[in-house]
Order: structure tokens, then C-alpha cells, then sequence
């Protein structure tokens, strides 16, 4: 399907023609006929407008994109940051370096930075190096997971927040309250707000109900019916709405793997109901230890 720019935007041959076609049934779209490396303000618009729309979106064939390039990108969405640990690329330290002899596998279901109190709106990874075969990446929609649950559950979790962690001993550590369901700014949809790598508990609950509450939030969240999986050429670029989505790269090579992202500063996440702020649970039900994610020390 080719689409032209936004409606009355720039003729075509100066804001160009895209041709977008959808990856998989529940998000994602790949995105042809733009260079990235250098985007009009009504391009920049219209990659806005697709993003809430389709979640994540692909761009194959970008070999021009520079660092530099890549920064100045991710600043037409707003404010870049560098991230707190990862490795960065030598004089962009707002491009984090993502290679898999490294470590650099994130081989577990996650929303970018979600530890911290304002996580990022949206990540844009650059694809440097790809494995022969595997190394595709995951995204999963979530306001699906959320629009599908029943009615009674979504009640149910409606003013809970959860507690999200980062700690890495001897490195940092960090952690941040967010609503279990939050409410996009720019869509006004929900979508859930958990995710299996970095949220430990609901503290409202007692560590039995959190427990069990967040193991079926995790696996409904990463059912198969809400993904698109990607398989990857060098010199593709993504960009997703980290606010309504959860995703994870698969760890099924060996090669080496290479990736550059810069994140674009977000805003605290909002519920749209009491987030119950007098809530002081009994000490006896206070939650701890918790064995979800025992294994991360938390
Ligand atoms: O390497 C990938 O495909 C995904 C990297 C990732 O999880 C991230 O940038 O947060």
C-alpha cells in the first residue's frame, strides 16, 4: 500500500510518497521511501502520527544514518537521553551501543527504562550488524493486552501501580512507581504497564496476590496473538511507541549482532483513576521477599 504524507502536507517529490505495509495482524508496519538521515518537519509529522498508530515501525535501507544522523532524528520527537548504563558510542554518548559479544542481548520481555520515573516515549534502534540467521526482535501491543482482558480484572486493576526495578550490585540501581494501566497521552487509549524484566511488585497487594496477579499479566501481555516479530537486514531502523508496547530480541545465534538506539525522554506515566495515595497495607501483608524475578535479587 503506498500512502502519501499527511493530508494537504508537501507535494509529492518534496515530502515524498511512503510505502507502508503491515508486518503482522496486531501492530508494526514497514516503511519504505524516506531516508532518515535527513527528514522534513511534515515527514517528522506524519512518522508521529504512524507510530501512534501502528506502534512500531520499520525502516529497511537506511545505510546513510549516522550517528549524528540518528540523534537528530530521535530530536524531532522530543528530548534525548543518555541512558544510565548501557555502553555509548565515542562522542555520542546519546547513542547507546547494543553488541552481543558484549552482552548486549535483551533476550527478555521490556518497556525501555520503565525503572526510571519519566520512562522514554519512544526508542529508535538502528540495525548495524545482523547473524546470518535468527536475532529477530519481538514487539507486543498493549492495548491489546489490556482491551482483552475481562471486565472485572481491568476493574480490578484499575489504580494499582507497580514497582519497577533496575539493580545491577556494584553498578546502580534504581527503581520507579508507575500505574499497572496507564492512559497514552497522545491516543487517550490504555494499555498495561508491566513487564517481566524490570517490574517486581504491586505494593498495594500482599506478595501472594502480586505474585499471581503479575505472572498472569505477564503472560497474557506476551501472548502471541498481540506480536509482530522482525527479521532484520543491516541498515533497518525501528521506531516504537514505548508507552504501548513490550518487546524482546531473540536469542537464537551466535555471530556477532550490533545495534545503536537513542530514546526520546518521555513523561511520568498517568492512570486515570486515584492512584490510592493513603493505601498503607497491614505489616503483616507487607510485601516481602518476593519470588517473581527472585532470581534478579528483588
Ligand atoms: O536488540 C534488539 O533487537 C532490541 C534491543 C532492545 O531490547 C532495546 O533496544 O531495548
Amino acid at each position: 500500500m503506498t500512502q502519501s504524507l499527511a493530508p494537504g502536507s508537501a507535494p509529492e517529490g518534496v515530502a515524498g510518497q511512503l510505502d507502508i505495509c503491515p508486518v503482522s495482524g496486531a501492530l508494526g508496519v514497514e516503511v519504505r521511501g524516506i531516508d532518515l538521515n535527513e527528514i522534513t518537519d511534515e515527514q517528522a509529522a506524519r512518522i508521529r502520527e504512524l507510530m501512534l498508530e501502528h506502534l512500531v515501525l520499520f525502516f529497511p535501507g537506511q545505510d546513510n544514518l549516522t550517528p549524528k544522523g540518528h540523534v537528530a532524528l530521535a530530536k524531532r520527537f522530543g528530548d534525548v537521553e543518555v541512558h544510565p548504563f548501557l555502553p555509548r558510542v565515542k562522542e555520542h554518548p546519546e547513542v547507546t551501543r547494543i553488541e552481543s559479544d558484549k552482552g548486549g542481548k535483551a533476550d527478555e520481555w521490556h518497556i525501555d527504562v520503565s525503572f526510571a520515573p519519566n520512562p522514554p516515549v519512544a526508542s529508535i534502534l538502528h540495525l548495524i550488524t545482523c547473524p546470518p540467521s535468527g536475532g529477530d526482535t519481538m514487539w507486543s501491543n498493549q492495548y491489546l493486552a489490556y482491551e482483552t482482558l475481562s471486565e472485572p480484572f481491568r476493574e480490578m486493576l484499575e489504580g494499582l501501580t507497580a514497582v519497577h526495578v533496575l539493580k545491577l550490585p556494584h553498578v546502580i540501581e534504581m527503581s520507579a512507581e508507575h500505574p499497572v494501566v496507564r492512559v497514552h497521552p497522545e491516543t487517550g487509549r490504555k494499555s498495561l504497564y508491566v513487564t517481566r524484566m524490570w517490574t517486581s511488585h504491586i505494593p498495594q497487594l500482599t506478595r501472594h496476590e502480586s505474585d499471581a496477579v503479575l505472572q498472569h499479566l505477564f503472560e497474557h501481555s506476551e501472548q502471541p496473538s498481540f506480536h509482530c516479530r522482525y527479521r532484520w537486514e543491516p541498515h533497518t531502523v525501528a521506531i516504537w511507541d514505548n508507552r504501548a508496547t513490550q518487546h524482546v530480541a531473540i536469542n537464537d545465534y551466535q555471530e556477532y549482532r550490533a545495534a545503536q538506539r537513542v530514546v526520546v525522554v518521555g513523561d511520568k506515566p498517568s492512570s486515570d483513576t486515584p492512584r490510592r495515595p493513603d493505601y498503607k497495607p497491614k505489616a503483616d501483608e507487607r510485601y516481602y521477599p518476593r519470588r517473581i524475578n527472585a532470581h534478579r535479587g528483588y
